[in-house]
């Protein structure tokens, strides 16, 4: 890979200039917080180059584009990934080092771009990342959320949400476009007019806002590659109407700003469910009103046919939150574009493509008819148009079966589905994961494979592996490339050399000792912020996603609470040493997910505490579990719990980062753990419980009955009984009777344990016997470590980006030379 040259004087003297005049300092009277900012800065001035030559070079070649429409992206912090990117972080490092800087303190004054929940938003980090490092043209459309992700702290046990201010003290590497701004209008009627014997539909009465795009850069490994994440922000057409102010209206006179402010105001917080609200509609449809805008703008600068728009841009929907995308592009083609109703059409349907993320019911995106039509009322038009035609499309393909439409319809018992819109109108609908993309065809969107089987098609999530090996874990990243080169920075399956060094003792004593080192950076950060002493050379065992019942953790813990009463009954046990490690944020209003958070810390309180197990278990409860922190859990695991119910993890990407730093797999045949036990094999994994199929059949059934398992299974019933005799709440054994309940009476569906936590809690509990008795064999673990990192290749979001490349956007790869004189 060819390396850009770095000018160190000019850097250094780049800093302090920028200490100066952002400042007013010298660089020792700054704050580390201007050093950071002063170094951003920095750091964009080195990508400005490349960022314009990029877009030079679309102008020039023309290539089509992605736009890929997301309403979250969870980037982390960006000036550690750019330097990465940039391939100048150890220059970069040494310079610093020279006037008395240290790159690990600055990196740690950027807060992290929380624009995102979990593994949705991560995705679309890690896609953007390998775009820009295969060469696609490529623009991530999002929103400039003032308040991200909330922060998570942790009081008395409990989690409390504190509002996210990463914009406080401003951010270096983005780019305000103010030029590029468009209006996005909400609410008010349609009035028909006819001109020339065109209907012309006009919105009338609406309220508007502008949308103002801020860029930030997005820099390709390597190749002088700068894609664009476009983040719009919004502000208040006419800020302030002082002649209603002047008659008094003072509301109406601020209308338009509080618009403005609350639209951008806050992400919502919830991972795998619907929010529901007025607010959030409004929010998809100010960013893709504006994307769909600015792509439109785009294609015309160089294109007068806008029948063929799609042959130079392409849509995709990161699942259904954008689907509006589709009756907005209808929208202008037909009413400021010109174009008929089938014309219009064919060009959405060759443009949109759908991804689907899960198939949690309560994740699926329905808008009741009376808010959708009075917030964006000629969308509504569009939308009805669009299913009227699908419904008799339906009727003629199916005469007489009224099931199938009450079924696949889009507007149905006064709602509009997202995902039918976006099925009906994309030219290509994708699973992230095998098993998942299966579960689609034959179960969750059965008729609609049925009816439209070509569209259909599976892409396997990945991660990027430069910012959760190359960064994360320079230990391992230095000691592979020493092992297998550097090329496996851009392609990933070259890692599959080092399969020649897993029965080499040095080499396994190496990798076990970088691991060591790792888990010694991690036993720094909990004493830190923990205040607990974990050892590190127990078991690393580590469960790091949002919390979700569905997920498990409560399974998690109940089995740490079964262990502990297995020391505690037999304290001769011979018992290897494990530290169980936590880190999840539950979204604000889900109870039972906080629960388990109480519950997690008040067993690690009790557990911690009790001198007479000497340490043998311990459970941390890692507070803002966040992309910046995540990176060194990674890299200090030694087990990665990836226990959902089957059928329920639609991919899943932490069970990828995991396996790439060497962690060993305890997991369910579910989501995208069923590719990684192919490519590294069962034997170096520790999977357990029921199938997806098993429970599957068995949610048709109706369920199970759990009781069984309680009165027949006394480790069962002794953990479950202490849910409600105050072993772990003293002060209030009523606390957890929740979570006991959820479990033996009603956990929602009208069912006890939905998600089989008792059913599967013995082959769980069997699993991690195999885990500890496999980790006694040093070698014998060592040998299995390094066959996960050596067969991760497969997870890579550039394998990823290039399936979507290749089966569904056609773009062609762009390369980019950088003017002499910036060389
Ligand atoms: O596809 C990316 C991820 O998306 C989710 O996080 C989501 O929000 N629907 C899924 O839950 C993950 O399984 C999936 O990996």
């Amino acid at each position: 890979m060819a390396k850009r040259l770095f000018n160190k004087e000019f850097f250094i003297r780049s800093v302090k200039y920028n200490v100066r005049t952002l400042f007013r300092k010298e660089i020792e009277e700054a704050t580390e917080q201007q050093i950071f900012q002063a170094v951003g800065y920095a750091v964009k001035d080195a990508i400005m180059d490349a960022w314009i030559a990029t877009q030079k070079e679309y102008e020039k070649s023309d290539p089509k584009i992605v736009y890929y429409m997301s309403m979250e992206f969870l980037m982390g912090r960006a000036l550690g990934n750019n330097l990465i990117n940039l391939t100048f972080y150890d220059e970069v490092k040494e310079a610093l080092e020279e006037i008395g800087l240290d790159l690990n303190t600055i990196e740690d004054q950027e807060p992290d771009a929380a624009l995102g929940n979990g593994g949705l938003g991560r995705l679309a980090a890690c896609f953007l990342d390998s775009l820009a490092t295969l060469g696609y043209a490529a623009y991530g459309c999002g929103i400039r959320y003032r308040y991200g992700m909330f922060k998570q702290q942790i009081v008395d046990g409990y989690q409390v949400e504190v509002p996210d201010m990463w914009l406080k003290n401003g951010n270096p590497f983005e780019l305000r476009r103010p030029e590029y701004a468009k209006t996005v209008k909400f609410g008010g009627y349609v009035r028909v007019e006819n001109r020339n014997g065109r209907n012309m539909f006009i919105q009338e009465g609406y309220q508007s806002v502008l949308a103002v795009p801020v860029d930030l850069p997005i820099v390709g490994y390597g190749n002088n590659v700068i894609n664009t994440l476009r983040i719009w922000d919004a502000e208040a057409i006419n800020s302030f109407e002082l002649d209603r102010f002047d008659k008094g209206e003072y509301e109406k006179a601020v209308e338009q700003e509080n618009l403005a402010r609350n639209l951008v105001e806050v992400l919502y917080p919830n991972d795998n469910h619907m929010a529901g609200k007025e607010l959030r509609l409004k929010q998809q449809y100010f960013f893709v009103s504006a994307s769909v805008q600015e792509a439109i703008a785009k294609y015309k600068k160089k294109h007068s046919d806008i029948r063929k728009f799609y042959e130079k841009a392409t849509f995709q929907l990161n699942d259904t939150h954008p689907t509006v995308a589709v009756a907005e592009l209808m929208r202008i083609l037909m009413d400021e574009e010109g174009l008929e109703w089938d014309e219009a059409w064919d060009v959405t349907t060759k443009t949109c493509a759908y991804t689907n993320h899960t198939i949690m019911a309560e994740a699926l995106e329905k808008w009741p008819i009376e808010l959708f039509s009075r917030l964006l009322p000629r969308i509504y038009q569009i939308v009805e148009e669009i299913n009227r035609r699908f419904v008799n499309q339906i009727q003629e393909q199916y005469p007489g079966n009224y099931e199938k439409v009450k079924k696949m319809a889009i507007i149905m018992d006064g709602q509009v589905k997202m995902a039918h819109l976006a099925i009906v109108a994309g030219y290509s609908v994708n699973g992230v994961a095998r098993l998942h993309t299966e579960i689609l065809k034959k179960q969750e969107l059965k008729d609609f494979y049925e009816m439209m089987p070509q569209k259909f098609n599976n892409k396997t999530n990945g991660i990027t592996q430069r910012r959760f090996l190359l960064h994360g874990n320079p230990l391992l990243a230095k000691w592979v490339t020493a092992h297998v080169g550097d090329e496996w920075i851009t392609d990933l399956p070259k890692i599959k050399e080092l399969t020649l060094y897993v029965d080499d003792e040095k080499a396994q004593h190496e990798f076990m000792n970088i691991k060591y080192q790792n888990k010694v950076r991690l036993a720094k950060y909990i004493k830190e912020h923990n205040n607990i002493d974990v050892d590190p050379r127990s078991i690393f065992d580590v469960q790091v996603k949002r919390l979700h019942e569905y997920k498990r953790q409560l399974m998690n813990i109940l089995h740490v609470m079964y262990l502990y009463n297995q020391i505690k009954e037999h304290p001769d046990m011979d018992f290897y040493p494990r530290t169980f490690i936590f880190g999840a944020k539950a979204a604000a209003g889900y109870m039972r997910a906080k629960l388990t958070i109480k519950l997690i810390n008040s067993v690690a309180d009790v557990i911690n505490n009790d001198a007479s197990i000497n340490g043998k278990l311990k459970v941390v409860f890692i507070e803002d579990y966040r992309v910046s922190n995540a990176e060194w859990i990674f890299a200090a695991a030694d087990v990665s719990e990836q226990i959902s119910t089957a059928s329920k993890e639609a991919s899943g990407t932490g069970n990828m980062k995991f396996m790439l730093n060497g962690a060993v797999t305890l997991g369910t045949m579910d989501g995208a753990n069923v590719e990684i036990v192919e490519e590294v094999g069962e034997e170096n994994a520790f999977i357990f419980g029921m199938s997806a199929e098993e429970v599957i059949a068995l949610e048709n059934q109706g369920g199970y009955d759990p009781s069984q398992l309680f009165n027949t299974d006394q480790d069962i019933r002794h953990v479950l009984m202490q849910l409600i005799n105050g072993e772990y709440s003293p002060n209030d054994p009523e606390r957890f009777r929740e979570l006991y309940n959820a479990l033996l009476v009603d956990g929602g569906y009208n069912r006890p344990d939905p998600y089989f936590i008792l059913k599967d809690f013995r082959s769980y509990a069997e699993a991690q016997k195999r885990v500890e008795a496999a980790y006694r064999d040093e070698k014998g673990w060592a040998r299995m470590a390094m066959l996960n990192v050596a067969h991760a290749g497969k997870f890579t979001s550039d394998r990823t980006i290039q399936e979507y490349v290749d089966d569904i956007w056609k773009l062609d790869k762009v390369t980019v030379e950088l003017p002499e004189e910036a060389k």
